[in-house]
């Protein structure tokens, strides 16, 4: 085993299946029935949502990467952080250039990636330490809403939430979010966080409804997840997906409608429920944000904003905060 990997597992894989248990049982009694999007995310989800990065449709990846290859010198001579943090780190594409920028900048000691998939993190892990034989890599499968205070503590750190994740929590789970955030955060550490900005609904449902269906592909496999997981028989050709826009909410709302009048059983939890024709179950939101509307947010939870970045088309938002 290679000592420069440490891996530690809040959740644990009995952990995983309660609070997966918990969550079914929750959302599919719930009226209107509801799942929450982490579920998304076993290995095959986490390869689906790598391939909906590579979309024509879904420009939030490359939009941000383009303002983290703009920008990432400066972000890591404003940080010196030591230590890099990554919340929903997933395949760590992204990171390679903060990881760059930071160990030219002269600190960099550790990587801490921290993801909810072990599969994931796991091969991530791996291979940023075969990439940066100098840096210690301290792997952690959590969940970002519960186990931010088990996030290792170093001199200074930059703590990254990338790729508009943030967007997935509703108002009140991420006013949560960025107060334990701020908690955590020490005096010089700070964070980096990617939002999707406003923009005009079209594009935003085609980013959430790719031609090629692989969002739908994605969407589904929450089912999937439960029928491999809990013992469920969900089919997953009995249900469509939907993506459409919530200007109220500011957010993308995907949605599972089930095709036809049906039941599921779900084993784990001797629960039988049925689905009338054209039932619509939420599986994901994924709210999208203005400079101003982050930095409201950001202040309530007694952040400040010191920097804001988007790419030239102003479709993706990047900010830098301290506590
Ligand atoms: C990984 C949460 C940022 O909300 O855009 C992509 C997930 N869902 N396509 C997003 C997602 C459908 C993605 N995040």
């Amino acid at each position: 085993l290679d000592p420069k990997i440490v891996f530690d597992r809040h959740l644990t894989a009995s952990d995983r299946t309660t609070a997966l248990t918990r969550d079914v049982g929750t959302g599919l009694t719930s009226n209107p029935k509801e799942l929450p999007p982490k579920w998304f995310y076993d290995a095959n989800g986490s390869m689906l949502f790598d391939a909906i990065t590579r979309l024509p449709e879904y420009y939030p990846t490359r939009a941000e990467r383009a303002i983290l290859a703009g920008h990432v010198h400066e972000i890591a001579v404003m940080s010196r952080a030591d230590t890099l943090v990554e919340l929903g780190s997933g395949t760590s594409a992204k990171t390679r250039l903060l990881l760059d920028a930071l160990q030219r900048s002269g600190h960099l000691r550790g990587f801490v990636p921290f993801d909810v998939d072990e599969s994931v993190l796991s091969h991530a892990a791996a291979a940023i330490r075969q990439e940066y034989p100098a840096v210690r890599v301290h792997a952690i499968v959590g969940d970002f809403e519960r186990h931010l205070h088990l996030l290792p503590d170093a001199n200074r750190r930059l703590v990254a939430f990338l790729g508009g994740t943030i967007g997935n929590l509703a108002p009140a789970g991420r006013h949560a979010f960025l107060t334990s955030m701020r908690a955590h955060l020490k005096g010089d550490d700070m964070l980096l966080l990617g939002c999707d900005l406003v923009k005009d609904p079209d594009r935003l449902v085609a980013a959430y409804n790719d031609s090629a269906g692989v969002t739908a592909a994605f969407n589904r496999n929450v089912l999937s997840v439960i029928n491999h997981e809990l013992d469920a028989d969900f089919d997953p050709r009995g249900f469509a997906h939907v993506a459409r826009w919530d200007a109220e909410n500011s957010w993308i709302e995907m949605r599972l409608r089930s095709v036809r009048d049906q039941r599921v059983h779900v084993g784990a939890l001797d629960l039988s429920v049925s689905f009338a024709e054209n039932e619509q179950m939420r599986t994901e939101i994924s709210a999208k944000f203005t400079r101003d509307s982050l930095a409201a947010e950001f202040a309530a939870a007694g952040l400040a904003m010191v920097h804001w970045w988007t790419d030239s088309a102003g479709d993706f938002g990047l900010a830098l905060a301290v506590p």
